[in-house]
């Protein structure tokens, strides 16, 4: 942590940029993780950087997909993997999921990196890209996924990108969860599951839920009411408000 006091008024949002930093220094994040979470800030500001009803329902649904999933993985890049590495490797480790690495900027320096510190964390299973597994439909560096992960997995968890690789997902039959604080972003528009709120907030959130959850039947119900496009429109209704 910089010198940032706890008094200012902006501190929480200072906290998570010193993260990122944090994250390019140990060889984690990529530098143009920076403008990511520039953007990120950007739309968390409009929300008024908080949890909302509609982020609630898609956390609730989330829960119910990974809970009822026969294979979930949970992919992580280097944003989520500065910002939100414990939370993940509780919500892995609850659901009894592997994570896997999936970089956008092609990097083995920081795959090994990410992987050490979510162990350091205490996860159990890490999965890295194979160099001959690719998906379908996808020509940047997040084509290639673990046979035993992504590319055999029914749900794939997403938190923070907009990327090229939903759609390829989606067409390879897969369900898709993403956590993207753009509503607008091609990942939240072709996603399963769109979680409209900061991965900060949302992945303890969704590692409490889990917790709660009883029975498979009432997860069933839940996503059987759950349409993504609302809650989409939800967020971007609260955006515009705060706009004017
Ligand atoms: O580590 P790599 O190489 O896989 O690269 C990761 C980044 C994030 C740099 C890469 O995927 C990228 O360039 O992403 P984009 O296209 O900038 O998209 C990032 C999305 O995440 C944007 O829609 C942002 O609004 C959103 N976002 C940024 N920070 C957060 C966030 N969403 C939720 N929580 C955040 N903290």
């Amino acid at each position: 942590m910089s010198h940032v006091p706890e008094t200012h008024p902006r501190y929480e949002s200072l906290r998570l940029r010193d993260a990122i930093v944090d994250g390019i220094e140990y060889g984690i994040t990529s530098v143009h993780g920076l403008i990511a979470h520039g953007r990120g800030e950007a739309f968390d500001y409009l929300l008024g950087e908080r949890t909302h009803d509609f982020a609630n329902k898609a956390i609730h649904a989330a829960v119910a997909m990974l809970t009822t999933a026969e294979e979930p993985v949970l992919s992580v890049n280097g944003n989520a993997a500065a910002l939100v590495a414990d939370e993940l490797v509780a919500l892995a480790n609850y659901l009894r999921c592997p994570l896997e690495i999936n970089l956008f900027h092609k990097s083995k320096k920081r795959e090994r990196a990410i992987k050490k510190s979510l162990i350091a964390s205490g996860a159990k299973e890490v999965l890295l890209p194979s160099s001959n597994v690719c998906l379908e439909g996808i020509d940047s560096n997040r084509g290639y996924v673990h046979p035993n992960g992504i590319y055999k997995a029914d749900v794939v968890f997403v938190p923070l990108e907009d990327g090229d690789r939903c759609q390829a997902l989606r067409t390879a039959g897969k369900e898709v969860i993403t956590i993207d604080l753009n509503p607008l972003s091609r990942t939240a528009s072709l996603a399963s599951i769109s979680i409209v709120d900061n991965v900060v907030r949302a992945l303890p959130l969704l590692t409490k839920f889990a917790r709660d959850v009883t029975d498979a039947d009432s997860s069933r119900r839940i996503l059987k009411d759950y349409d993504n496009h609302v809650i989409l429109q939800a967020a971007e209704q609260q955006m515009r408000k705060r706009k004017t």
